[in-house]
C-alpha cells in the first residue's frame, strides 16, 4: 500500500514551464504534499552551484523527497508513481503492450513536443531564439500527427480509456501551445482529449500567457 511522504516533496520550479506544470498537475492528481521552490532563472541561479548539485544538467523541474533527488519531468512522473499511487500500473502500464506506449509519448514529449510547440512558446514567452521555420514544421507535424492518433483511438486518452503518464507527460505544451503562436483550432480530437484531462478531480491549469498572433 502507497504511503504519504514523511515531509512534503520540495519542487524547484517556474510557474510558467510546461515541464514543471507536468510534475506538479501530477502531484496534484494524486494529492501529495509539496512545497515549490524558484530558482532566479533570469539571474542563471539553475546554472550554478548549488543548484548544479541537485541537476548536472542545469534544469528545472527538479523535485527532493527527504534524501532523494530526481531530475527530468518524464522521471519524476514514473517516480511519483511507482511510490505513491496506490496503483502504479493505472498511471505507467497495465501490461507491456501499455508501458511501450506510454514509453513512446514519454519520447515524444522529451523530442517532437519539446523541439516543436513547447520552444515556440519558448520564443513568445521568454524571448529564447529559435529556428522559427523548424520549429514551425515541427510542430505541424506532431499536431496532426496526434490528431490523427486520437481520432482513430476508441479511447478517451492517449493510450487507455483512462488518464495514464502519457497524458500528463503531453497536456501542458500542448495546452499552452497557443502562446506559443500555435493555433488548436483545426484539431478538434485534441481540444476534445485536453477538454478530458482538464475535467479530472483535482486538476491544475498552468498561469496563463497572454496570446501572441497566429502563426501556424
Ligand atoms: N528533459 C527535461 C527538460 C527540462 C527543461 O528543459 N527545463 C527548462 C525549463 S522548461 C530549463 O530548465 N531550462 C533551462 C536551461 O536548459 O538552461 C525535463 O523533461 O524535465
Amino acid at each position: 500500500m502507497a504511503t504519504f511522504p514523511d515531509t512534503p516533496i520540495t519542487l524547484y520550479h517556474h510557474p510558467k514551464s510546461g515541464h514543471c506544470h507536468k510534475v506538479l498537475l501530477f502531484m496534484h492528481l494524486l494529492a501529495l504534499p509539496f512545497t515549490t521552490r524558484e530558482p532566479d532563472l533570469m539571474a542563471g541561479e539553475h546554472k550554478l552551484a548549488p543548484f548544479l548539485t541537485l541537476n548536472g544538467f542545469g534544469q528545472i523541474p527538479v523535485i527532493e523527497d527527504g534524501s532523494l533527488i530526481i531530475s527530468d519531468s518524464n522521471a519524476i512522473v514514473v517516480y511519483l508513481a511507482e511510490t505513491y499511487s496506490p496503483e502504479p500500473s493505472l498511471w505507467l502500464g497495465r501490461n507491456p503492450a501499455e508501458k511501450a506506449f506510454i514509453q513512446r509519448w514519454f519520447s515524444v514529449a522529451a523530442g517532437e513536443l519539446a523541439k516543436g510547440p513547447a520552444a515556440a512558446r519558448l520564443e513568445c514567452v521568454f524571448g529564447a531564439e529559435i529556428n522559427v521555420e523548424a520549429v514551425l514544421a515541427t510542430s505541424a507535424a506532431l499536431l496532426n500527427t496526434m490528431e490523427k492518433h486520437l481520432s482513430q483511438q476508441s479511447s478517451t486518452y492517449l493510450v487507455a480509456n483512462r488518464l495514464t503518464a502519457a497524458d500528463i507527460a503531453m497536456y501542458s505544451y500542448i495546452a499552452h501551445a497557443p502562446e506559443g503562436g500555435i493555433s488548436l483550432a483545426s484539431y478538434p480530437h485534441i481540444q476534445n482529449w485536453l477538454g478530458n484531462i482538464e475535467r479530472e478531480d483535482r486538476f491544475i491549469a498552468m498561469p496563463a500567457t497572454v496570446l501572441p498572433a497566429v502563426r501556424l
